[in-house]
Parts: structure tokens; C-alpha cells; sequence
């Protein structure tokens, strides 16, 4: 029993030095001290040895279990010891190193714009409001002075979800509903995305944006459209903007006008941004239409308002010389980052 007890001790030394980690060690120690383990085994049959030979081998063998334990816990702690240094190691951090820099975004040109825009028309005293891109047919065309079969119906074909329901062309329908239900005074504008049935190229998309503005009060006149216009493009474009009206026809509005600005390129010389005008074309305006006050019951004996929608897409391609549409919407950095 003796030999049997040294070469337990012998082998658990042995096996010890081979262990790599903590769960072989915890296997090891079931194997040779748990309660089904050998050196339990071995004890087991002390009942069989004479009365001298017992306490000598009991002695050796609690040595024995005394010694695997210690051995055990030193392996166990140089274990742990080679462990942590391995992590230390490994998971060293540099703080030497520079940081990893982080990418700070900025607002697309479109948005940049727009909220310049709105700064400068909330500084004279107009309230910024949307509506729903899914309208009423009335609201879009009928109360606009767009009658079903009416020409001009065909040069702002859209997207149909019903007959009667459609994909908004231009956001004056925001401002029928504002005056359905507000009292003059009204000072506004409605930015807002618009559909339209075009096919893509460099000055033309299905989805773009308008920023569209309304006034109703008593005593409006063209004289008050063109004093807000030209301080917008000033604001704009610089103090040395300039604008011209030229008359044209919109159904919703009368007398209506388009609106150019001096060319930015050649300050008014004639170059060929401009195609030799010296003016480019930025906007449309005028008076809004007696028969679209009355439709949203505004007296236009009491009442008179100007009105003026642009596309803010165009807005942004002249302020930076941006010649194809298309770029808007790519979301490519390298263009983006330029602004
Ligand atoms: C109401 C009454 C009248 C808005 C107006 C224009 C002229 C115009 C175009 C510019 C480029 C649309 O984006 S574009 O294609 N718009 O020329 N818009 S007057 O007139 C209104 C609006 C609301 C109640």
C-alpha cells in the first residue's frame, strides 16, 4: 500500500507539470483526491491493514493528499500568473498612439440652403409650414385654378394613387389648406419635397423640392412681391444681386411673372452661363389668383396676396455653379465634402 500511495504521489507530480490550464488541473484533482479518486480508493482499504501498519500509512497518506493539494494550488497560481501576464501582454494598449478620428457629418447642400432660406423669411415675420406629399387632386390642381383637362395639368403629370388622390407637384396645396383655415394676415412659405412624372437628366427628377410663399392681407401689391424677392436674392446671392420680372402666365396667379437674377458669372455682361442675357431664370411669381382666394373663402374684394414658388434644387446649382442635378442625390463624399 505503500508503493501504491508513492506512486500516486509520483504520478501526480508528473502529470501536474504537463498541465496547461485550469480546467485539466480541476480534472487531475478529482482524479487523484475527489471521493471516487485513487487516493480515496486506496484509504478505503486501510479497514484492511494490522493495527501498526495503519497509523504509519495513514500518516503517509494525509502527507500525500497534504502535498498533491499544495501542489496543485502552486500550479494553479503559476497558471494564473502566466495567464495574466499573456493578457497584459497581449491587450497592452498604446496610449502613445493617436486616437481614431472621427468622421464629423455636416447638412447636405440642399438642407444648408433651405435653412438659410427659412432664417431669412422667419426674419421677415413668415411662419415655415409642410403638408402631407399624398394630396387630394382638388387641393394640388382644382383649387388652384386647375380644372380637370385644363393644359397645364400636362406639364406637371405626377404619380396617381387613386383618381382622386396623387403624389403633390408643387407644395401650393400646403397654402390652400393654410388659408382654408386661417384668417388673413398670412405670411408663409412650404418647402417641401414635390413629384413630378419626368424622366431623370442633368436638370430634371421626379422627386425635387420647392420652396413655395404666400401672402394674403389687405393692401398687398406686386410692389410688395418684388421688395421681398429681390431682399431674398440679396440675402442669397449678395447685396450686388439684382432682379427682373418678365411677364408669363401661371393659372393660380395674376398678373404672374418669371423671375431672373443677374448672372453670377458675368455680373450682367452676357457669357455663356446665361446664354448672352446676363440674367438667369431662378423663380416664378405673382399675384395670387381672385378665383383661388375665393375657393378657399377669402373675399378678393377685401383681400389681395402675392405668391412665388422656386425649386430649391436650382436654387442650390446656382449658388455654386453645380451644373447637373443628378450630384444632389448621388451622396457621393467627394462632392458632398466640397460644401
Ligand atoms: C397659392 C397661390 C399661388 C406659387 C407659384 C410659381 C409661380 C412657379 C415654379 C418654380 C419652379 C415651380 O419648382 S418649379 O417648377 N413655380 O413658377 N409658383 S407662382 O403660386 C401660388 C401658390 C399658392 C395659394
Amino acid at each position: 500500500m505503500k508503493e501504491q500511495l508513492e506512486n500516486i504521489e509520483l504520478r501526480a507530480r508528473q502529470e501536474l507539470e504537463k498541465i496547461q490550464d485550469s480546467a485539466e488541473l480541476e480534472i487531475l484533482r478529482v482524479r487523484y483526491l475527489g471521493k471516487k479518486g485513487e487516493l480515496t480508493a486506496i484509504l478505503k482499504q486501510m479497514a484492511t491493514l494490522s493495527a501498526e501498519q495503519r497509523p504509519v500509512i495513514g500518516q503517509l497518506a494525509n502527507r500525500i493528499r497534504a502535498d498533491i493539494e499544495e501542489a496543485i494550488s502552486a500550479r494553479m497560481a503559476q497558471l494564473k500568473a502566466a495567464l495574466s501576464e499573456k493578457r497584459l501582454k497581449e491587450e497592452r494598449i498604446d496610449v502613445t498612439l493617436p486616437g481614431k478620428k472621427r468622421e464629423i457629418g455636416k447638412l447636405h447642400p440642399l438642407n444648408s440652403v433651405l435653412n438659410e432660406i427659412k432664417e431669412i423669411f422667419l426674419g421677415m415675420g413668415f411662419d415655415v409650414v409642410d403638408g402631407p406629399e399624398v394630396e387630394y387632386d382638388y387641393y394640388n390642381f382644382e383649387a388652384l385654378n386647375l380644372p380637370p383637362d385644363h393644359p397645364a395639368r400636362d406639364t406637371q403629370d405626377t404619380f396617381y394613387v387613386s383618381d382622386k388622390i396623387l403624389l403633390r407637384t408643387q407644395t401650393s396645396s400646403v397654402q390652400i389648406h393654410v388659408m382654408e383655415n386661417q384668417k388673413p394676415p398670412i405670411r408663409i412659405i412650404s418647402p417641401g419635397r414635390v413629384y413630378r412624372s419626368d424622366a431623370v437628366d442633368a436638370t430634371h427628377s421626379p422627386i425635387f423640392h420647392q420652396i413655395e410663399g404666400l401672402v394674403v392681407d389687405k393692401g398687398i401689391t406686386m410692389a410688395d412681391l418684388v421688395g421681398t424677392l429681390d431682399l431674398l436674392m440679396k440675402r442669397l446671392y449678395g447685396d450686388d444681386c439684382k432682379i427682373r420680372l418678365r411677364p408669363h402666365h401661371f393659372p393660380f396667379t395674376e398678373p404672374s411673372a418669371e423671375v431672373d437674377v443677374l448672372c453670377f458669372n458675368c455680373g450682367g455682361k452676357g457669357c455663356s452661363m446665361c446664354k448672352n442675357e446676363g440674367y438667369v431664370e431662378l423663380l416664378g411669381a405673382g399675384m395670387v389668383h381672385p378665383k383661388v382666394l375665393a375657393n378657399c373663402g377669402i373675399d378678393p374684394d377685401v383681400y389681395s396676396g402675392f405668391a412665388f414658388g422656386m425649386g430649391l434644387e436650382r436654387i442650390v446649382m446656382r449658388k455654386y455653379g453645380i451644373n447637373d442635378m443628378r450630384l444632389l442625390y448621388e451622396n457621393d463624399l467627394r462632392f458632398l465634402n466640397q460644401f
